[in-house]
């Protein structure tokens, strides 16, 4: 009897709060087109042309004007969809290449996002196909690269205009925005960097919106929101697509290399931990 109890213990333990990887593609393969999930996804590019993969490794070759990347991380028509107390967290870890452009614009910016439409393809306009991403929702960040002192601070944000005919990620007024965070200053080339936006369901009222740039364990740079109905809008409950648009070489870098995407689903530990509880004492009961 005690050494089945001490076992369930260890199973529960081994139960609470454990993230379900969603999608982790590492680009092994060299191919970023191909889609089995969960750990292969086709990557997007809005311009193939500037987009070169080989094993481990997508380039995006940035110049002075936008290019956007997407992947999606559900099925179509069926989102991820959070209940209260369940997370969502995107990490993707990203190597700046050949030179950072000074600029103080928040030229970086990628966010988890559900449209009613996926398009599963290259060269998706910034408003999807047909302006379907017009209507889109989510929550994005926006900062700027640079290896000087000098550069944009981080910041979340709630996409809330959903009627303005505004693109996806390229117009700032289609957000309401939180304060100023960090800055992703004094970095170097040909390093890895770790990009990690996490959205935590916190209660019916509360979405909280979290972003950190890391190298490896080290914080360089956080920024939050937290959304309790801002902009009018109900909290967004379901996503099934990470973008990213580099609005410029300028604020980022003149190659972005992309190593890595993670998406991870986090259950609500206090849930299973009440469940596992009553399992155990009905377990105990019933010897
Ligand atoms: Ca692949
Ligand atoms: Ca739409
Ligand atoms: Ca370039």
């Amino acid at each position: 009897m005690k050494k089945a109890f001490l076992l369930l213990l260890v199973l529960l333990a081994g139960t609470l709060g454990q993230a379900a990887v969603i999608l982790h593609d590492t680009f092994s393969d060299g191919d970023r087109t191909d889609t089995n999930l969960p750990y292969e996804s086709g990557f997007w590019a809005s311009s193939p042309a500037d987009v070169t993969t080989t094993p481990g490794n997508v380039r995006l070759d940035m110049a002075t004007s936008s290019r956007r990347m997407h992947t999606y991380f559900a099925p179509a028509g069926s989102p991820i969809s959070l209940g209260v107390g369940q997370k969502l967290i995107a990490t993707v870890d990203i190597i700046p290449e050949v030179a950072f452009v000074a600029s103080t614009s928040r030229n970086f910016r990628f966010g988890l996002f559900y449209n009613d439409t996926q398009y599963a393809q290259d060269s998706v306009g910034d408003s999807g196909i047909s302006n379907g991403w017009q209507d889109a929702t989510g929550y994005a960040v926006q900062f700027g690269l640079s290896d000087t002192s000098s550069v944009a601070y981080a910041r979340a944000g709630k996409r809330t205009n959903l009627t303005g005919g505004y693109t996806l990620l390229g117009t700032d007024a289609a957000y309401t925005w939180g304060s100023n965070g960090g800055q992703a200053a004094n970095l170097s080339l040909n390093t890895v960097y770790t990009l990690v936006m996490s959205l935590d369901y916190q209660s019916a009222s509360e979405m909280l919106v979290s972003f950190a740039f890391l190298q490896g364990n080290t914080e360089i740079a956080t920024a939050s929101l937290l959304d309790n109905g801002l902009g009018g809008q109900p909290l967004y409950t379901n996503f099934d697509f990470l973008l990213f648009r580099l609005s410029s070489n300028a604020g980022t870098a003149e190659v972005v290399n992309f190593q890595s995407i993670k998406i991870e689903y986090i259950p609500e530990p206090a849930t299973l931990a009440l469940l596992g509880l009553g399992g155990l004492l009905t377990f105990r009961r019933s010897r």
